[in-house]
């Protein structure tokens, strides 16, 4: 942030959005050591499945990067995929300790739009600029609501504290080199209008889903 990237113009221009979907009410209620547990198993279970769609978007964008870019990136991209690995080995964890069936589980249920916008990504016609912006906002909003969770004054019930693995610094100096990518393309395409159209409206698609996952998890069931 405030590097004076295409990014960071972007989170300041739709700053509302970007608030809503990273300090929404149910990771605030996590904060604030309030939340439903109800409301977090069926996050856990629905991220979960999100978490396999992402995987397949992940290795999309891990192919136009090979086709596309001649930079190091693939090897930031391939880091990402290792770290969805842990990711799902952790929901398997949480899922145990909660008693949470992912067998169960309906494939994204509440949120039939997500593997729909995953998937309309993965088209070949869908430029890396777009597909890696995309990719950076997913990893950042979840990066900057459990930061939150965990600074200064937080109460989290030291239960949800494994929560913690997208707070960390860790998560987010790997948001920031996603950041740095995101960046460079963008700012390689101003002659190609129409992929920084692309990428900013993937930018606020993202905000639109991420909080129309957290309203989901919230809601009664
Ligand atoms: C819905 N967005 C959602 N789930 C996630 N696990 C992430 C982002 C970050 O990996």
């Amino acid at each position: 942030e405030g590097d004076g990237g295409t990014a960071a113009a972007w989170m300041a221009t739709h700053r509302g959005m970007y608030e809503r979907a990273t300090r929404h009410p149910f990771t605030v209620s996590i904060r604030d050591g309030s939340v439903d547990l109800a409301a977090f198993k069926r996050w856990l279970g629905q991220d979960y499945m999100f978490v396999r769609e992402f995987v397949a978007f992940l290795a999309s964008v891990l192919l136009k990067c090979c086709k596309e870019s001649d930079s190091s990136d693939m090897e930031t991209i391939l880091g990402g995929l290792a770290s969805l690995s842990d990711e799902l080995s952790w929901f398997k964890k949480e899922a145990a300790k909660w008693s949470v069936d992912l067998a169960g589980i309906s494939p994204l249920s509440s949120t039939p739009s997500v593997p729909k916008f995953l998937q309309s990504l993965d088209d070949p016609e869908i430029s890396y600029s777009v597909a890696i912006t995309t990719f950076w906002i997913i990893e950042t909003v979840y990066q900057d609501s459990f930061a939150f969770c965990i600074e200064e004054g937080n109460k989290t019930p030291a239960e949800l504290g494994t929560c913690q693995r997208w707070g960390s610094p860790e998560f987010k100096q790997y948001c920031q080199s996603l950041q740095r990518i995101a960046d460079r393309c963008l700012a390689n395409a101003p002659h190609d209008v129409v992929v920084v159209k692309r990428a900013e409206e993937a930018f606020l698609g993202v905000l639109e889903l991420e909080i129309g996952f957290w309203d989901m998890s919230s809601s009664q069931s």
